[in-house]
């Protein structure tokens, strides 16, 4: 990665709420939640700049790298603005949440996030649309909304049953049950565990990583790869192998297998 910073950057970012502290470095985005004094809640001028800043992300930025400033990743919905009036209000506010996480899963580029102290409720929600979760020590998840008297509302339905299954959420959501770092790892709620303070690096290091893979190839992983793994055998198979053809024929796939073959490219190792 090339040490440039924002202010050196052709293609200027979008302004944004204070909440939410942007850093590019060389073709990685580092997105800071920034509200540290209100656990990085998640109110709604921090959601709609994630989607201003998703919307407006300059082509030069090869991945993402998400955290939380403070001692928290983030504590959820901004409880103080919960105000649902009536139905219409409540599905509107919801299906804000799912668009703009949707185009966090699905945009055009990997996000890794860190994760540290409270990973709650809509914090939990948003850390499922990374695609790389990286958990220091101090992380612990929860989904309060059953003693708050609330339900999830940022798509936690649909993405943390497909991480840890339906009825490990169900019970978290029954019993309030608080999961440290290490459970939350051992059920797929991150990759990797680290120590406290080092997970900035090696989200940065993962991240350099996959912003060198092909373009073709990330956009297979992140686009293709999980609505094949949601549909029928048959379907899957006819998208795995257009796929293969689309990133395979590329002129990039030539180059990268030509470089290992001419003993130019590293090899496969345990690190
Ligand atoms: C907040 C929020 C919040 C903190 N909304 N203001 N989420 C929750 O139910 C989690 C609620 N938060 C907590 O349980 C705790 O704050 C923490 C365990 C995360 C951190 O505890 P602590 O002792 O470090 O901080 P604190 O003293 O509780 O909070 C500091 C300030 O942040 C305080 O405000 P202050 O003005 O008194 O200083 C808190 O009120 C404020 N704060 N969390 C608003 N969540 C799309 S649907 C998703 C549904 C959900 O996400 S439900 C889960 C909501």
């Amino acid at each position: 990665m090339s040490e440039e910073t924002s202010s050196q950057r052709a293609q200027p970012l979008p302004k944004l709420p204070a909440s939410l502290h942007v850093e590019q470095r060389g073709d990685v985005l580092i997105i800071k939640l920034n509200r540290a004094e209100k656990r990085n809640a998640l109110n709604d001028d921090t959601v709609l700049g994630l989607e201003t800043l998703i919307d407006a992300l300059p082509k030069d930025i090869k991945c993402i790298v998400l955290h939380g400033d403070g001692d928290h990743f983030s504590a959820g919905l901004d409880l103080s603005e919960l105000r649902i009036n009536s139905i219409e209000d409540g599905v509107r506010h919801s299906s804000s949440w799912h668009r703009i996480f949707n185009k966090m899963e699905f945009g055009q580029v990997p996000i890794v996030a860190v994760l540290h102290g409270a990973v709650v409720g809509g914090g939990l929600e948003l850390a499922a649309t990374a695609h790389v979760r990286i958990a220091e020590r101090s992380a612990f998840y929860a989904l309060p909304e059953g003693v708050r008297g609330i339900f999830v509302g940022g798509g936690g339905s649909v993405r943390v049953p497909r991480l840890i299954g339906t009825s490990r959420m169900v019970e978290m959501m029954l019993t309030g049950h608080v999961l440290p770092a290490e459970e939350g790892q051992a059920l797929g709620l991150s990759h990797y565990l680290v120590g406290e303070g080092e997970g900035l690096a090696k989200a940065l290091d993962l991240a350099g990583k996959i912003a060198k893979n092909s373009w073709v190839t990330n956009f297979g992983i992140i686009q293709a790869l999980p609505r094949i793994a949601e549909q029928d055998r048959a379907s899957g198979y006819v998208m795995e192998a257009l796929m293969a053809a689309i990133a395979g024929g590329s002129e990039e796939a030539k180059a990268r297998v030509s470089a290992f073959l001419e003993k130019r490219a590293p090899k496969v190792s345990v690190e």
